[in-house]
């Protein structure tokens, strides 16, 4: 029985309607952990009261960006349960290759945080669900990542990445793309659509183009498609980090209309 089929959670799940808005947990923030040489800075979003353990992030911004410009996503995403670090780069100009290093020294950071007594995340953890996500050279970033990583890594969503010349051929871990048909700095033509049909069609792998999109589609700014980009992100992490069956039927089923007329997929 297909729990989305009829729109109901599955039981301890999550409604698709549900996964368009902040989740059921409190959430928290802070700073001050121990920040090693490949980021600058991050703050680690975490969810209240929840089942342990549960899954980390680490989200990396673009070119010249910061947290500020990509935190909803952490807000988001420990509302409904995750460990979510939001980094800030050494350099603004750091290229994709320092921020896939700076997104799994922030995979570290979250281990490390689980073992330290005196965290806040101590003991909160699994250890072996983590993902990557990020935005432009961050996606980028997080695409090597998955790459050079994928054995410690659960899956991927890279937003708007920029990356050219891209082969990801070697990525086995899930990974979903998020693109903007009409983004002018990273055109899908010669990124996102690129990097998608680069990897293996062993690998699962999904591509989101919303209609006439730009590069900040996923971006604290575009607050009116945090909804959709939101399910279809937390819908990905609850399959593809939790294991949680219940929610493939989403992202592999019929679209729900008002998402066709706002998205086109691709998927193997
Ligand atoms: O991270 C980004 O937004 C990449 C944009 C870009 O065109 O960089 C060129 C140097």
């Amino acid at each position: 029985l297909s729990a989305c089929a009829s729109g109901q959670a599955p039981s301890g799940g999550s409604s698709p309607e549900e996964l368009t808005r902040n989740g059921p947990y409190e959430i928290r923030s802070y700073i001050g952990f121990e920040y090693p040489a490949e980021y600058l800075r991050a703050t680690i979003y975490y969810p209240l009261n929840v089942d342990r353990p549960v899954g980390g992030i680490a989200i990396s911004p673009g070119f010249t960006q910061l947290q500020r410009h990509n935190n909803w996503w952490g807000a988001r995403l420990a509302s409904h349960g995750y460990a979510v670090l939001v980094l800030d780069t050494n350099d603004l100009r750091d290229r994709p290759e320092q921020r896939a290093e700076a997104l799994f020294a922030g995979i570290r950071t979250l281990r490390q945080e689980n073992a330290r007594g005196e965290s806040p995340l101590y003991q909160q953890l699994d250890n072996d669900r983590m993902a990557v996500m990020g935005h432009s050279m961050g996606g980028g970033g997080a695409l090597l990542a998955a790459q050079k990583y994928g054995d410690q890594l659960k899956a991927a969503i890279p937003y708007t990445p920029w990356q050219p010349d891209a082969d990801f051929s070697g990525i086995t871990i899930p990974t979903l793309i998020f693109g903007g048909e009409d983004d002018r700095i990273a055109p899908v033509a010669d990124h996102a659509r690129i990097h998608f049909d680069s990897l293996p069609d062993t690998t699962e792998k999904v591509y989101l183009e919303v209609a006439g999109g730009d590069h900040f589609i996923a971006n604290n700014q575009s607050g009116h498609l945090h909804g959709m980009l939101g399910k279809y992100a937390l819908a990905w992490l609850k399959l593809h980090l939790d294991g949680d069956e219940s929610y493939r039927d989403m992202l592999y089923g019929n679209m729900p209309t008002s998402d066709r007329q706002q998205f086109s997929r691709v998927n193997n």
